[in-house]
């Protein structure tokens, strides 16, 4: 295909990972158009693997540039198009949060929802160290305000919703337990919001 014919952008995607939640809410706000390519993470496209061997999703094809990070697709996103402002943030403070998320909250996130790999650790102790580390510091900045850098929804909150969304499905019991009525209202905007539910649509698994 030559150069010159403008092409859709192109996503990988897999309908429950966060990590493509992330991204594809960022898109839809941003109200960029693409191609979706669900896969299944057992049967990955050879196609998908050729531009990025490392074989996660999402990744973003635009003509031939590669975006295989959600942030950077995020990010990406928001530089296109930024109605409402996502993108006008600390970014001292905005790393800070999704590193917490990314790194440590993602280990105990897993540790919590596969106990099973984890028959060494005490389940009772991992729920409490997501509280310490990332729950209850959530719920303090959510009680002061409705986002989680202030007044504004932006890319932070999308970028953690999914992972606490995630968390609270482990058992809902459990999580309906917690002391956290802030991040339990926050949530529930979320899940109930026409974006979340905008890229949540099923779609026919991708075939080469
Ligand atoms: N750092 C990556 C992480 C993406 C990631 O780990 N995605 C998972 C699905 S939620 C994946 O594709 N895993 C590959 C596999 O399970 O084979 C990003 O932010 O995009």
């Amino acid at each position: 295909m030559p150069d010159n014919i403008y092409m859709k952008p192109i996503l990988y995607s897999y309908r429950r990972c966060p990590y493509a939640m992330r991204a594809r809410m960022a898109l839809k706000y941003a109200d960029i158009e693409y191609e979706h390519r669900e896969i299944e993470l057992r049967n990955k496209p050879q196609s998908m693997l050729a531009v990025s061997p490392k074989g996660t999703v999402p990744i973003l094809l635009i003509d031939k540039l590669v975006i295989d990070q959600s942030l950077a697709i995020m990010r990406w996103a928001i530089a296109q198009s930024d109605p409402d402002g996502w993108g006008n943030i600390d970014n001292e403070i905005a790393r800070e949060w999704i590193e917490k998320n990314d790194d440590q909250f993602k280990v105990l996130l897993d540790q919590y929802k596969y106990p099973n790999r984890h028959p060494e650790l005490d389940p009772e102790v991992v729920l409490d160290e997501a509280l310490q580390f990332m729950l209850l510091p959530m719920e303090k900045a959510l009680q002061h305000s409705p986002y989680l850098l202030g007044s504004q929804m932006t890319l932070v909150d999308i970028a953690i919703f999914p992972f606490i969304r995630q968390f609270s499905m482990v058992n809902q019991n459990v999580f309906d337990q917690l002391p956290i009525p802030a991040i339990k209202k926050w949530l529930a905007n979320h899940l109930k919001s026409e974006l979340f539910n905008a890229v949540m649509q099923k779609h026919p698994v991708w075939m080469d």
